[in-house]
């Protein structure tokens, strides 16, 4: 059954929405740049005028400190709002609550089952994830349908690589993703009017794309529990609902799966959700 699209699905590429210098990471970035350079298009971007410096003898310049803004020049969001302004449904409705609530959710142990249409299926711990995997700082917007964005300093990895290293077959054509099921801990799973757990799904192109990443951290440090620890999708051109947290369960499909928002909300959410200022939300435009 083919779902109706709400929000139009024509194939943007991500290099439309996002430049090809802020996907890199930062890192890479610089490096590429020049380190006097980097300094200086940094400084231009908040719009000052500057003369270029060499970077001190003494100390080298701090690589793990955040940008304040994005290539873009767009400030970063501040650490307290991504932390304390959340989407969340497993723990409360009410955005300012959740952080509270979820303080104390337990991330370890944790494991990710990769599995479906592959030739390498494997269950994996956070802890090795984070070893296979180097993190990288991505700078993303996640905009939410509700109208809100933000600019968040991202740490992860390309979900491409997890992918490419569990083989799908010639079949996996989509990969669907499972958020824990936990109503122990999360009190808004005993809510019934979600069918727990929360789930997404990409077309495989989309889910190979290096833009998109599974997200460990942000601004540096590992995960809070209210932005999704231990694991989180970020696809940056695409509603914030597609960015599923608390991930459990990676499996190649052929068919498109089903998602949460779309199942609750056909109308309003459709599978793909590429961000489009053009296409007015129902509810919330
Ligand atoms: N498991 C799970 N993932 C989720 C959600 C959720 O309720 N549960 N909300 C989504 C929505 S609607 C948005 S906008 C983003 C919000 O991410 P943030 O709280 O880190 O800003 O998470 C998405 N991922
Ligand atoms: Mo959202």
């Amino acid at each position: 059954m083919k779902q109706t699209e709400q929000f139009t699905s024509i194939p943007i590429k991500p290099s439309k929405i996002t430049p090809e210098h802020v996907y890199l990471s930062r890192r890479e970035f610089i490096k590429m740049m020049g380190l006097a350079g980097a300094g200086a298009l940094l400084a231009a971007c908040k719009g000052q005028l500057v003369t270029p410096q060499a970077p001190a003898a003494t100390e080298p310049p701090d690589l793990h400190v955040s940008a304040q803004t994005d290539t873009l020049g767009n400030p970063l969001t501040p650490y307290e709002s991504v932390t304390h302004y959340n989407n969340y449904y497993e723990f409360s409705t009410a955005k300012d609550e959740v952080a509270n609530l979820a303080v104390n959710f337990k991330t370890s142990p944790w494991t990710v089952r990769v599995g479906g249409l592959v030739n390498k299926p494997a269950t994996i711990s956070i802890e090795d994830l984070l070893k296979k995997y180097p993190q990288e700082e991505r700078i993303y917007r996640l905009r939410c349908v509700e109208g809100w964005s933000m600019i968040i300093p991202w740490l992860g990895f390309p979900l491409s690589k997890l992918l490419k290293d569990a083989e799908p077959t010639g079949d996996a054509k989509f990969v669907r993703f499972d958020a824990v099921l936990d109503p122990d801990q999360m009190p808004g799973q005993h809510i019934n009017s979600y069918p727990w757990p929360y789930e997404e799904g990409l077309r495989l192109d989309e889910a190979m794309h290096d833009l998109t990443i599974l997200a460990t951290g942000l601004y540096g440090k590992p995960l809070p529990p209210q932005d999704g620890a231990p694991l989180r999708l970020v696809v940056p051109w695409k509603y914030g609902f597609k960015s599923i947290k608390a991930i459990v369960i990676i499996e190649l499909v052929d068919k498109q799966p089903s998602t949460l928002w779309s199942t609750v909300a056909p109308n309003e959410y459709g599978f793909y959700a590429n961000v489009n200022p053009d296409v007015n939300h129902p509810l919330w435009s």
